[in-house]
């Protein structure tokens, strides 16, 4: 089966980790693409973050820090520390040591002359994705960069999601260099030749919201004869975790499974989806959206573990 994933940070990074170990047992073999959203990168110390294709890698590879959802396990921030006793950088933004290396890495092939898609595929050689069928690919090879407008100016998405913690109002999200963004080479590819489109609960303002908007993108989802479903990141009226609603509100839309689902849209009538999962907390959205015609389902969509996790994803795969 192939699958093609349009993803986040750590949402979309467990949602993945918990399909994997699904395919794994109901269809051995499968294919999975991972479009992950590269608006939260950054360059800092002079190498460049790319915190959701990072926080992928490391959970599909195995190596991420489990409690926080990013970042390796088994850290440290000596480095860091120190650069903060040169009073250079952001304090409020740690890169581990080991995390580092991956920057240091991407940066050397970056300016060796490889594109982002190609040192993502020289990363992911070490955290051996392939053997699980995994393909990593950023959504575009141009850099696009979330930046929040609050009150006093302009400051990128990582300075209001990590050192405000979303605490300032969102007046507008812009991705810089959207305009100049293609979609990576294979994303429309992954997009059209899929038996499946999944949506997992990535923020879907700045992570897959982001992803939507690379010019071409929105276009493969409503042409693409894959079914394209997805799973509400909203629980009740809250997001799991992250300031998903925070995102929501900048851009009018109500914190809800329901508001969510239309604001992605059902392709029938010029969206992108095709299928909405929410959690049992939202059943009545469920019901609501049906009455339109939406095709439901409900369970309980809180990824606690694993195996909980592999389970929401064959409930995901079975509205396809
Ligand atoms: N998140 C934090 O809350 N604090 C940090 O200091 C931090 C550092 C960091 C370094 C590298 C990286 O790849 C991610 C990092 N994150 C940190 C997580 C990051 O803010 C989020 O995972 C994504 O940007 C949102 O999906």
């Amino acid at each position: 089966m192939k699958v093609t994933v349009l993803s986040g940070g750590v949402g979309g990074a467990r949602f993945t980790r918990g399909l994997l170990a699904h395919l794994a047992e109901s269809a051995p073999g499968s294919q999975i693409t991972v479009i992950a959203n590269t608006g939260d990168d950054m360059w800092l110390h002079g190498v460049r973050v790319c915190p959701d294709l990072d926080t992928l890698m490391y959970t599909l590879g195995g190596a991420v820090h489990e409690q926080q959802g990013w970042g390796r396990r088994e850290e440290s921030s000596r480095v860091s520390q120190d650069l903060a006793a040169y009073g250079v950088g952001w304090d409020w933004f740690t890169l581990g040591d080991l995390d580092l290396a991956t920057h240091l890495a991407r940066t050397q092939w970056l300016r060796e002359g490889l594109s982002l898609t190609e040192t993502t595929a020289r990363l992911c050689e070490r955290w051996r994705l392939a053997d699980q069928g995994v393909r990593l690919l950023p959504m575009s090879d141009q850099p696009v960069e979330t930046h929040v407008r609050v009150d006093d100016g302009l400051i990128h998405f990582e300075e209001w999601w990590v050192r405000h913690r979303a605490a300032l109002p969102a007046r507008e999200f812009v991705q810089v260099g959207l305009a100049q963004a293609e979609p990576a080479p294979g994303v429309l590819e992954a997009i059209g030749e899929a038996d499946a489109v999944l949506l997992p609960p990535s923020n879907p303002v700045v992570s897959v919201g982001t992803i939507l908007a690379v010019p071409g993108v929105r276009d493969a989802l409503t042409t693409t004869p894959a079914p394209v479903v997805g799973i509400s990141p909203i629980i009740g009226g809250a997001a799991v975790r992250g300031m998903a609603a925070e995102c929501l509100a900048t851009i009018g839309v109500a914190a809800s499974a329901e508001a969510v689902a239309r604001h992605y849209g059902r392709r029938a009538t010029g969206g992108v989806l095709d299928g909405w999962l929410v959690d049992t907390a939202d059943a009545e959205a469920a019901e609501k959206l049906a009455a339109d015609g939406w095709r439901t389902a409900v369970t309980d969509t809180l990824m606690r573990d694993v195996p909980h996790t592999a389970r929401i994803a064959a409930t995901l795969l079975n509205l396809v």
